[in-house]
C-alpha cells in the first residue's frame, strides 16, 4: 500500500518537472520606458534628391527641418540611455516585441508641452491602460508619467491565415489627429505562441529579418503643397538608410500607414515579389491605419527603389532605397 503511494507521488512529482518547463517557458513581462520628446526632424537629412538628383527636391526641399514630436525608447527607468534603433526605423518610435502569453509593461514619460498618451492596437487592455476613452492613462500631463500594462492574449497574435508575426500600431491619442502629424507613432510586433526562437528574441523561427515601414503624409504647413512631406519612416526622396538584406534571406515587411483621406499608398518593390495572404504580388495597398505584412524571399541582388505607387506621391518623394546583396 505505502509503496503504491510513494509510486503515485513520484509519478506527480515526475509529471510536474517534465511539463514545468513547457507550461512556463512562454510567458515574460516585456518591460519599455518610452518618452515623449520634442525633437528637430530632417525630411531630407542629405539635402539631396538621393533617387533622382537631377530631379532635385522641388517645393518639398523649400523647408527640410520641423519641430516634431517622437516616442523615445529608453533602456531602463533612469530615462537616460536611449535604446538603440536601426537607422532605417526613422521616425518612428520602438517597436514593441511580444509572444502570445506575454504582458507588455510600457512605463511612459511625458517630456513634452502638452499631453499626451500612448494608445495601442491589438492588445487587450481595460480602460485605465488604453491610453484613450477617459481612462487614467488617457492624458498624460507635461513631466507625469504612467504604466500602461497590456496582455498579449491570443486575439492579439497571428490569426489562422497570418504569417507567423503581425503587427500592430500605437500612437498618442489625446488629440490623435493632430498627435499623429506631429510624429507620435510606432509598431508592436507579436509573435505567435510557439513560433519564437527563444524568450529572449522574440523574432520567428521562420524568418530572417523584419523590417517596417510607415507609409504617411505629414502635413506640415496646413495644406501647402511645400509642407506636404510624403515619407516612409519619415522621410522623403530616398533619405532612409538601413533597408540592408540578402539574397536567398527570409524577410518579413511589417507595413502600416496613417493619416488623412490622401494617405492611399501602394507599397511597391523593385526586383522582388512577396507573398501576402497566399497571393503573390510587388504592389500592396495602404489605407489610413492599414497593418500587414508580407513575406520576401529576395531573389535579386541589387539596389532597388520601395516605393508609393501613386503618381502623385512617388513625385512629391514617396520613395526609399534598399539593397539586395549577394548570399553571405
Ligand atoms: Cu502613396
Amino acid at each position: 500500500m505505502i509503496g503504491n503511494r510513494v509510486k503515485k507521488i513520484f509519478t506527480i512529482v515526475w509529471v510536474t518537472l517534465i511539463l514545468w518547463p513547457v507550461l512556463t517557458v512562454q510567458a515574460a513581462v516585456r518591460e519599455y520606458w518610452i518618452a515623449a520628446e520634442q525633437v528637430s526632424w530632417n525630411y531630407a537629412p542629405s539635402g539631396k534628391n538621393l533617387i533622382a538628383a537631377e530631379d532635385g527636391l522641388g517645393v518639398w526641399g523649400k523647408t527640410l527641418v520641423y519641430t516634431k514630436y517622437r516616442y523615445i525608447g529608453y533602456t531602463d527607468k533612469s530615462f537616460t540611455t536611449p535604446m538603440p534603433q536601426p537607422e532605417w526605423m526613422g521616425i518612428l518610435g520602438p517597436q514593441l516585441r511580444a509572444v502570445v502569453g506575454d504582458t507588455l509593461k510600457v512605463h511612459f514619460l511625458n517630456k513634452t508641452d502638452r499631453p499626451l498618451s500612448l494608445h495601442p492596437h491589438g492588445v487587450k487592455y481595460d480602460k485605465n491602460n488604453s491610453g484613450a476613452d477617459g481612462g487614467a492613462g488617457g492624458s498624460i500631463l507635461p513631466g507625469e508619467s504612467y504604466t500602461y500594462t497590456w496582455t498579449v492574449d491570443e486575439q492579439a497574435g497571428p490569426g489562422p491565415n497570418d504569417p507567423s508575426s503581425i503587427v500592430w500600431l500605437y500612437h498618442s491619442h489625446v488629440m490623435s489627429e493632430e498627435e499623429t502629424n506631429l510624429g507620435l507613432i510606432g509598431t508592436i510586433v507579436v509573435t505567435g505562441a510557439g513560433k519564437a526562437r527563444s524568450q529572449a528574441d522574440p523574432l520567428p523561427q521562420d524568418i530572417d529579418q523584419e523590417f517596417t515601414a510607415l507609409y504617411m503624409i505629414f502635413n506640415e504647413e496646413n495644406g501647402e503643397e511645400s509642407g506636404m512631406k510624403h515619407t516612409i519612416n519619415g522621410t522623403i526622396f530616398g533619405n532612409l538608410s538601413g533597408y540592408n538584406t540578402y539574397e536567398g534571406s527570409r524577410v518579413r515587411w511589417h507595413l502600416v500607414a496613417l493619416g488623412n483621406e490622401n494617405d492611399n499608398h501602394t507599397v511597391h518593390w523593385h526586383g522582388q515579389t512577396v507573398l501576402h495572404f497566399g497571393r503573390r504580388t510587388d504592389v500592396i495597398e495602404l489605407m489610413p491605419a492599414s497593418m500587414t505584412s508580407a513575406d520576401m524571399i529576395p531573389r535579386s541582388p541589387g539596389n532597388w527603389l520601395f516605393h508609393c505607387h501613386v503618381n502623385d506621391h512617388m513625385m512629391a518623394g514617396m520613395s526609399a532605397r534598399w539593397q539586395v546583396d549577394t548570399k553571405k
